[in-house]
């Protein structure tokens, strides 16, 4: 008989089922109606060929900041050294660094999702232990959402409307006549929620929608982005042109007078210059139905129709984060905004719009009165950050200015960075470029379970143990349980809980007592699940079960708020409800984005050309390349599983495009072909489908870096090698991965599998004693 243990990830809660100290199974969440095809994946964290099993320093590098003979390229030899040894080495650079430059000069904002448990969040728990020394660089935002909160904070005097704490779906049934998707509504990017969570909520909602009877139009490059059974219009865009296609709309409203101006008068501030934008007085140029059909590629008379439909039934509009993840992505989350105002209907059941809704399980879904339970990161004693994004401008020009939200800034002149549970070498856009800013700190740690491309880059490699190795607890703000994660196996090799080695590296530091507060993994597993049923007590009258309870049932259940509006108290009554901006009102025209003068960022929702899209005079026969979220994986996490292995072909990451556009190339289905630009290129196989527009690749994200030695080729499809690297704008800098163009050709069979590859290459950089 198997024991039963119970556990969780981001894409859910589940039984580990363990014989002999071996997985045998995975069983999900009994209340799960939807479970994730990646949780059986979790096996691939046992196996130790995928695993870092020893402490190393890469041979390649010198401590104290002299320079090595051979740079972080990811082929260098690593030798196993002992705990104590890398630790004292971690200690002494980090000393070394604080006191010759300060503590700026030390960069661990360590973006990245790491596993679920939030007591042993990696990054939580580095910032902590440099806390007590001095302080860190950080950085604010994520990959996910940037641009899109900076302009809602600054809009709507708060970023909730995005976060899922604003409306919930079920809202939508019985009161929605006509929803409008822009982006997705994906029971493959719900499958996942950042802290994990217990029942898969999309796919339940969308047929509640169906049933409901709802028109969807469904405004996206693929057609798959919604299940086909939902029967929505779908409207092929071109890419990065949704703020075009709504001022359109919102431009057709005006021109027709079917605007709320009492709506525009009592709840908006700055409606003038925005609407005088819309009618073309400053340019010359309405906004018409006419005008964003060249731009967007939608027909205007079908552009026309819906901004009818749109005032004549109650509407909604849903815009998943992808579409702010591109350049000026702040203005198409405005233009929404702008296009809602015009309607009149935020604030009414079933009307207005959301950001983000199903691009994780919880946004949307209902949301929870309680607190993630993770552990405090302590007073920060510097004040030094960058936007998230910005780590290869940060590493290529100490010293320089850069802006976020109207404040200058200067990049930090960064000697030191700490890597614990991300991986850039995944997330972040122009991975050549970012190679050639890696180079330029003195030392680099990274922590991680895996021997990834970021860690193959490392000088000092520290093996962490994966969840399934330690005791944690699961929870978020926008889950409805605690899940207890209890240990499924022994520790393998001499890897060592996170907490561990920020425990080990803080008695280097000489910081034990304060970092640990004598509290060991259960004691600190005990006090969070304790701090957060208290504040659920506070905040609610629900009382949670005890933590034994809790633990020997494996959850517990937190109040939530369903059936939520956003707005709704301020629609009813705005002088007695106002938002926290400017005006105190839903802010359109902006007096302190024109204070800012900022070239391209003009004070009112608008229509920016991106840097590179299919409307832009250069685009000549290159295609527009989406890097969406991969189906059967986690970012790059259990890029080696079964779930991820399943949407590869020949060995690699499979290119989805139209078959008019293969056929323009010579290239067949199941063809490699080539993806380049000026900025690097990458192997990929073909999959032809009519569900992509025109003119549009679709490569998901997460193959692990695999590049020849010369010329860096890629060969495991990896779409960080092509995308562009600057900010969204001025003022929210996220990233704009979305925005990027490439050329395809076919190239001459190439079929080894880009999994072995990496693991031969990474077997050959590491010593493997005794296996
Ligand atoms: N082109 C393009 N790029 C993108 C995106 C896109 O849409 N297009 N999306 C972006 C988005 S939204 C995001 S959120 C980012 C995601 O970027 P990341 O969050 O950096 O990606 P992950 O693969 O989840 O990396 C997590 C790392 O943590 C490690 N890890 C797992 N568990 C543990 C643990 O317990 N301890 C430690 N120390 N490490 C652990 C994993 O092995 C992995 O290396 O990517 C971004 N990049
Ligand atoms: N299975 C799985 N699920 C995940 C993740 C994962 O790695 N794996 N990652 C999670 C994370 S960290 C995040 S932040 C979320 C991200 O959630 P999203 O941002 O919603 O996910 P994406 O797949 O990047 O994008 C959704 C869709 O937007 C469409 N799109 C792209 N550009 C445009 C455009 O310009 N206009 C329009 N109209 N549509 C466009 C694409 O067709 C794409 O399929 O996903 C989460 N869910
Ligand atoms: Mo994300």
């Amino acid at each position: 008989m198997p024991r039963r243990i119970p556990h969780s990830t981001h894409w859910g809660a589940f039984t580990c089922l363990v014989e002999e100290g071996r997985i045998v199974g995975t069983e999900p969440f009994k209340d799960d109606p939807d479970p994730s095809p990646i949780i059986p994946s979790i096996a691939e964290w046992a196996r130790p060929d995928r695993r870092i099993l020893q402490p190393m320093v890469r041979e390649g590098w010198k401590p104290g900041g002299a320079p090595g003979p051979r740079p972080r390229d990811g082929n260098d030899r690593f030798l196993p050294v002992s705990w104590d040894e890398a630790l004292s080495l971690v200690a002494g650079e980090i000393t070394r660094v604080g006191r010759d430059h300060g503590n700026a000069s030390i960069f661990a904002g360590s973006y990245g999702w790491t596993s679920c448990g939030r007591f042993h969040h990696a990054p939580t728990l580095l910032k902590r232990m440099l806390n007590l020394v001095g302080g860190y660089t950080g950085h604010v935002d994520t990959y996910s959402i940037a641009a899109g909160p900076a302009i809602l904070r600054h809009v709507l005097g708060s970023e909730d409307a995005c976060t899922g704490r604003a409306t919930t779906m079920d809202t939508l049934p019985g009161h929605t006549e006509t929803l409008v998707v822009f982006g997705a509504l994906a029971p493959r990017t719900a499958q996942t929620e950042a802290g994990g969570m217990a029942v898969h909520l999309l796919p339940e909602m969308l047929r509640k929608l169906r049933e409901a009877g709802v028109r969807v139009v469904h405004v996206s490059p693929c057609k798959d982005d919604l299940p086909d059974w939902m029967e929505a219009d779908w409207w092929p865009i071109r890419p990065n042109t949704d703020a075009a296609l709504l001022l359109g709309m919102a431009g057709e409203i005006l021109r027709e007078g079917r605007h709320d101006q009492a709506f525009l008068d009592r709840h908006t501030s700055g409606a003038g210059p925005f609407l005088d934008y819309l009618a073309g007085k400053p340019d010359g140029t309405p906004k018409t139905a006419d005008w964003a059909e060249a731009i967007t590629g939608i027909p205007a008379a079908q552009i026309r129709e819906l901004s009818r439909t749109l005032t004549g039934t109650r509407s909604f509009l849903s815009l998943s984060w992808a579409l702010q993840r591109a350049h000026h992505g702040e203005h198409v989350y405005w233009s929404a905004l702008g296009l809602a105002a015009l309607i009149g209907q935020i604030g009414l059941k079933g009307g207005g719009v959301a950001y983000g809704f199903g691009s994780l399980n919880g946004v949307g879904g209902p949301f929870g009165e309680g607190v993630s339970p993770g552990m405090s990161q302590g007073p920060k004693p510097i004040d030094s950050f960058i936007p998230v994004a910005r780590i290869s401008d940060m590493l290529l020009s100490p010293g320089a200015a850069f802006t976020y939200q109207g404040e200058t800034r200067s990049y930090p002149d960064v000697r030191l960075v700490y890597w614990a549970g991300g991986n850039p070498y995944h997330h972040h856009q122009d991975l050549n470029r970012l190679q050639e800013a890696w180079q330029r700190p003195e030392t680099i740690i990274v922590q991680d379970p895996m021997m990834t491309a970021t860690a193959r880059r490392a000088d000092i490699l520290l093996p962490a143990t994966t969840s399934l190795e330690r005791n944690d607890i699961a929870g978020t703000r926008r889950a409805e349980h605690y899940v207890a994660m209890h240990k499924v196996i022994e520790p393998m090799g001499e890897a060592k809980s996170d907490y561990d080695i920020f425990s080990d590296l803080a008695r280097h530091l000489g910081l034990e007592a304060e970092f640990t507060e004598g509290r060991d993994e259960m004691d600190w597993i005990r006090h969070l699940y304790q701090l957060s049923a208290d504040y659920v007590a506070s905040a609610t009258d629900t009382r949670l079960p005890a933590f034994d309870d809790f633990w020997n049932e494996g959850w517990a259940q937190i109040p939530m708020t369903r059936d939520n509006t956003y707005l709704a108290a301020f629609r009813e009554d705005p002088e007695a409800n106002p938002l926290p901006t400017e005006s105190g009102k839903i802010v359109l025209g902006s007096n302190r984005i024109a204070d800012l003068d900022m070239p391209g960022f003009p004070s009112h929702p608008s229509w920016q050309e991106p840097a590179e899209w299919l409307g832009m005079a250069e685009a000549g026969d290159r295609l527009h390349l989406i890097s969406s979220q991969p189906p059967g994986r986690l970012h790059s996490q259990l890029e080696t599983g079964p779930a991820s292995r399943e949407q590869k072909r020949k060995g690699r990451e499979q290119v989805r495009m139209h078959p008019d556009d293969a056929r323009a190339r010579q290239i067949g289905d199941g063809d490699t072909v080539r993806l380049w630009n000026a900025r690097g290129q990458c192997l990929a196989t073909a999959q032809l489908t009519e569900t992509v527009r025109r003119g549009v690749l679709v490569l998901p994200v997460g193959a692990w870096l695999t590049q020849d030695r010369d010329g860096g080729l890629d060969l495991s499809g990896n779409p960080n090698v092509l995308t562009l690297d600057i900010p969204t704008s001025a003022y929210g800098q996220g990233t704009s991965a979305q925005t990027c163009m490439v050329r395809l050709e076919p190239v001459a069979a190439n079929d080894r599998d880009s999994i072995d590859i990496y693991q031969k290459e990474i077997d050959a950089l590491i010593r493997r004693d005794g296996g």
